[in-house]
């Protein structure tokens, strides 16, 4: 593969994981100090206390701050009042500085290592982009490759590497980098695509198949061609006003959320290992391209990916959590009825043969969508789903999602203004 930076050696090629890794992280950690700097360092004096870190963990919990370069004022470990997993149970007292825009990662992070993490600021509505370019600072990766994790799924190293090694990339009309693929990669998209467009005209919904056709006639979707996502952001910003943003890998659930919001689509370029060319628990090229944009180039669709942003925004960790569980069984892995069948408009699923052939098997346990009972759902995110959810049509999923998102407290409203690709918040007293 050949990068901006050179073709990566094969000594390269071999970087383990957890390099990359860390080479992801520095990333992360350089986009947001950037992005920061250009508003003014805005940063946020916080009070958290940690409960119940075993002293195994406290490791976790020190690299959160050092990874977002917290500054930290005061650090303070007693032994847990009530401890939850042994009597070696600390809590953690901590007061810090940090960049604003870091605040919602840093205590999800927080969270991976403590049972309890409580914050001065429980009552403030947490950050949120308001206009487009605030999305430079939505960039935040969940560790997903972590060597340790031990469902970690193989991708292609050399493009995980070539992401590590991008400069942070701006919203401000940057070209998206265009990727030489390499034969195998090439080979790789042939079996994926051979395998699931044969099934398409029996299993996908018809708005995929209208919007797959025309991506073959416009777009570069062929079985020896992984198209771009240059040229594949130009034809969905036609269709429905949606453009894709290049993801380093998998972003926090707010984040990702929140992208939605302003029409923007972070997709991943690398693409999965070769040894598995059927399944990938993980976002890859073939997903974003076979799984979710055909779906983005419906008009109809594309509006409730955009609601489904729009109600995370400013949301509490709890609807984040729910409309995160939303999209998971809609956007991600939803079937619709269709003329007295049912077929699937879920990414998840169209870009998983395997997992297409499931979902339609009968195996499964179907139920209807019905957002207050699909929310709380519990999902499986390393295999197959035990269970769907059927929209009726997409109007009428709409209709319910915008009913329950009525029902998400806020102290505010929110207005998308689509000739400023930003929001107006209005205050409501
Ligand atoms: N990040 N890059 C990327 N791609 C996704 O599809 C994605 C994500 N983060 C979260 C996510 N999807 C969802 O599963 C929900 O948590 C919102
Ligand atoms: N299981 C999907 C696939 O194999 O393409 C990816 C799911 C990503 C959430
Ligand atoms: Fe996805």
């Amino acid at each position: 593969m050949k990068t901006d930076f050179g073709v990566i050696s094969g000594q390269r090629e071999e970087a383990s994981k957890e390099k990359v890794m860390h080479s992801i992280q520095s990333l992360n950690r350089q986009g947001s100090l950037d992005s920061n700097k250009e508003d003014g360092g805005a940063t946020l004096i916080l009070t958290l206390t940690l409960c119940n870190v075993r002293k195994t963990e406290f490791s976790r919990a020190a690299k959160v701050f050092e990874m977002f370069e917290t500054q930290i004022h005061h650090f303070e470990t007693r032994q847990a009042k009530k401890p939850k997993n042994s009597a070696d149970d600390l809590d953690i007292f901590v007061e810090c500085e940090v960049h604003s825009a870091d605040v919602n990662i840093i205590i999800s992070s927080l969270k991976r290592a403590a049972e309890d993490v409580k914050t001065g600021r429980e009552d403030k509505v947490p950050w949120f982009p308001r206009k487009i370019q605030d999305l430079d600072k939505c960039h935040h990766l969940i560790t997903t490759y972590d060597p340790s994790l031990e469902h970690c799924h193989p991708v292609s190293l050399r493009l995980l590497l070539k992401h590590a090694l991008f400069p942070p990339l701006c919203y401000r009309g940057d070209p998206l980098p265009r990727i030489e693929y390499t034969a195998q990669e090439t080979a790789t998209w042939r079996e994926v695509y051979r395998k699931l467009s044969s099934l398409y005209p029996t299993h996908a919904c018809t708005q995929y198949l209208d919007a797959f056709q025309q991506l073959e006639k416009y777009c570069g979707y062929q079985e020896d061609n992984i198209p771009q996502l240059q040229d594949v952001s130009r034809f969905l910003k036609e269709r429905t006003g949606f453009q894709l943003r290049p993801a380093a890998g998998l972003l926090s659930a707010r984040e990702f959320l929140a992208s939605l919001a302003f029409r923007v689509f972070q997709c991943t370029q690398y693409i999965r290992h070769f040894s598995s060319p059927m399944h990938s628990p993980e976002p890859d090229c073939c997903h974003e391209l076979l799984g979710h944009v055909p779906m983005l180039a419906n008009k109809e669709f594309a509006q409730f990916s955009q609601d489904i942003g729009l109600a995370s925004l400013g949301s509490s960790e709890t609807e984040i959590e729910k409309l995160a569980t939303l999209y998971w069984f809609t956007v991600e892995f939803g079937l619709c009825k269709q003329n007295g069948s049912i077929r699937a408009y879920g990414a998840g699923l169209l870009s998983s043969y395997g997992e297409l052939m499931y979902a339609l098997s009968n195996k499964p346990e179907y139920k209807p969508f019905d957002p207050e009972v699909t929310a709380v759902h519990p999902y499986q995110d390393q295999a197959f789903q035990p269970v769907y959810f059927i929209a009726e049509n997409f109007e009428d999923a709409k209709a319910k999602l915008q009913n329950y998102s009525m029902k998400i407290k806020k102290p505010f409203s929110l207005h998308y203004d689509p000739f400023t690709s930003s929001v107006e918040v209005l205050n409501t007293p």
